[in-house]
């Protein structure tokens, strides 16, 4: 699914929506199932995949919870190794990341927390809020998320590093609605946290 799209013209117009549009970011090693949590996002049903060469982007609007009513555009980036390199360049000014990880593949966990780590801690991502999709929790031998967040180390971001890890099956669409719903919540923590910031850092001009 080499495609772009964007939703629409006539979808824009008939769900109007007072929210801002929150740019999220999907990575994850090749075949840990990220265009099929797209595609099962955007459609509502299972979508065959091929490996994705480049990246996928659409447009997904929630429709339950806190976010409900909220515009996200989403980038689904391919996992190849000789992609990696490739994704520091989707990350820059993202709202949020989805790392999409396979939660029965243990023999490649190792390489997984590598590769979040790298993105986790380079600079421009240091704020940004991770979701950690803990995906295909269908299959025999999944590891639950309590397991995946020790196999990935999520306690060396440190505490001022927003996280959540949610168990997910891509394929029916179990988890991703609470998913989005907690990705909305830690993007305003995070928005909330950085206004006072500034506020407090602000010289008094009297
Ligand atoms: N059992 C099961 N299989 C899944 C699940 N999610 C994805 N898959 C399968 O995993 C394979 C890879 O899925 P993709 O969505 O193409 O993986 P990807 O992360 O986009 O891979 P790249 O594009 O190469 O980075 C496909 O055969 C999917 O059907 C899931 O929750 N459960
Ligand atoms: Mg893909």
């Amino acid at each position: 699914m080499g495609k772009t799209n964007g939703g629409s013209l006539l979808e824009n117009l008939t769900l109007p929506s007072t929210h801002p549009t929150l740019h999220i970011v999907m990575l994850g090693l090749d075949s840990a199932g990220k265009t099929t949590a797209l595609y099962r996002l955007k459609f509502d049903q299972y979508v065959n995949t091929v490996p994705t060469i480049g990246f996928n982007c659409e447009k997904i609007r929630a429709l339950s919870g806190k976010a409900k009513g909220t515009q996200f555009l989403v980038w689904d980036v391919g996992g190849q190794e000789k992609l990696r390199p490739l994704w520091k360049s989707y990350t820059r000014c993202t709202d949020a990341i989805v790392f999409v990880v396979d939660s029965v593949d243990v023999e490649r966990m190792e390489e997984a927390k590598m590769e979040l780590m790298r993105t986790a801690k380079s600079p421009d991502n240091s704020q940004v809020p991770i979701l950690i999709l803990a995906n295909k929790q269908d299959l025999p031998g999944a590891r639950d998320p309590k397991e995946i967040e020790k196999h990935l180390g999520l306690h060396e971001l440190g505490t001022g590093h927003l996280y959540h890890v949610q168990p997910a099956c891509a394929i029916t669409g179990e988890g991703l609605d609470d998913g989005l719903d907690i990705l909305y919540e830690m993007i305003h923590k995070r928005k909330k946290h950085s206004k006072m910031n500034r506020n407090k850092n602000k010289i008094p001009t009297k």
